[in-house]
């Protein structure tokens, strides 16, 4: 297994406790808004000094993926080979900041976008844990989508600047039979067009098979767009809409992301990916960033959009709200940095047109004909 170790990261977590000890004692002298109630929502960069940003192509460079990396994940779909985003001091305090998430009455839980169990309980620790948001509500999670190595690797895999869709948190309690549900990622994000989007998965636990890792099914992000099955309770529900072959694709050739906690995985936004129950006797804790190339527009019209901000179909999404904050600006003196460390290891990626989604929404309706499954969002 190949895993990156970034500097510094052991100074950036001491330097982190110094800087909310300081809040703690100075209140708004410190960046955040507000410590009874915050909301990072407003703030698109760093509020913290959790990670050291890098100011240089040399800085940027030792968190760069290999052009062998960028190939693997061009002909799979996925890269889990390891990628270090976080040290294990840094994991240690998204562990302390979950701890305070998982308060139903946390004095911000308004900003959520979803903050949900598979099965209704009081303490969201009791079964497995699924919520949409934690960036706007906690310092350490809004800093991890502006973390130097997710950022890097990113914008190599896109081939381009990026903004923040949303990021999820998936925790599974020890000896938990929750399962996530094998999904394409678009299927679910079919308010914005077109499809440039990336995921990166890390792990706050190491996760094994035994503990309910995650599972991809290399090469499935060539299958076209799948409808939504559900994400939760039946792992195979995905079955009704796949054709023979790929049920046996899915079944036969499907991979473990066994990784070191603190360690990531990308995935393409139609890799078809799934976990199953945690058979473990420790929990599996993970949170995940969703993201979107520069460019990417709203398709919200007409749709159910829960507590998703809503911005008019046709326009950028991280230009008409704070909600899809920018993670690195296109022609910024950061991107130059960023491609000079890339070099030649990086996607040059197409320019957004609209008739690749039409490509996907007509291999969707595809779909759904021939199995007479019904796409909901
Ligand atoms: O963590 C999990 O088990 C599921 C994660 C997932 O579905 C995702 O990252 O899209």
């Amino acid at each position: 297994m190949h895993v990156r170790t970034g500097i510094s990261t052991t100074v950036a977590a001491n330097n982190y406790k110094v800087m909310l000890r300081f809040q703690r004692t100075f209140g708004t002298a410190a960046r955040t808004l507000s410590l009874s109630r915050p909301d990072y929502t407003n703030i698109h960069e760093p509020v913290s000094s959790l990670f050291t940003q890098p100011t240089t192509a040399a800085e940027w460079e030792q968190y760069a993926l290999s052009a062998s990396q960028v190939e693997e994940f061009n002909k799979t779909g996925f890269l889990a080979s390891g990628v270090r985003v976080m040290s294990d001091e840094q994991v240690e305090i998204l562990r302390e900041e979950l701890e305070q998430l998982y308060d139903r009455n946390h004095p911000s839980a308004d900003l959520w976008y979803a903050f949900d169990c598979d099965v209704p309980t009081d303490d969201p620790r009791d079964n497995l844990f699924h919520s949409l948001g934690a960036w706007r509500l906690s310092p350490g999670f809004h800093d991890l989508c502006w973390s130097p190595a997710l950022r890097m690797a990113s914008y190599q895999l896109l081939g381009g600047p990026m903004s923040l869709l949303h990021d999820q948190l998936f925790c599974k309690p020890a000896n938990d039979g929750g399962v996530v549900a094998w999904h394409q990622d678009f299927s679910y994000w079919t308010w914005t067009m077109p499809r440039a989007h990336l995921t990166c998965w890390i792990g706050l636990d190491d996760v094994t098979t035994e503990s309910g890792c995650l599972w991809y099914v290399p090469g499935s992000h060539e299958w076209g767009l799948l409808p939504m099955t559900g994400l939760a309770g039946d792992m195979n529900s995905i079955n009704d809409v796949l054709d023979s072959a790929q049920a046996e694709a899915l079944d036969v050739t499907k991979v473990p992301a066994e990784l070191p906690k603190g360690c990531c995985a990308f995935h393409h936004p139609l890799m078809l990916h799934g976990s199953y129950g945690n058979s473990s006797p420790n929990q599996r804790r993970a949170t995940v960033v969703n993201m979107m190339r520069e460019g990417v527009v709203s398709n919200c019209d007409g749709k159910d959009m829960g507590k998703f901000p809503t911005v008019p179909t046709g326009l950028p999404m991280a230009e008409h709200s704070p909600c899809y904050p920018p993670l690195l600006h296109g022609g910024s003196e950061e991107e130059a940095l960023m491609a000079e460390a890339a070099g030649a290891a990086r996607n040059v990626a197409a320019p957004l047109d609209l008739r690749e989604f039409e490509k996907d929404m007509a291999e969707l309706r595809e779909r759904e004909a021939a199995t007479s499954y019904k796409h909901t969002h």
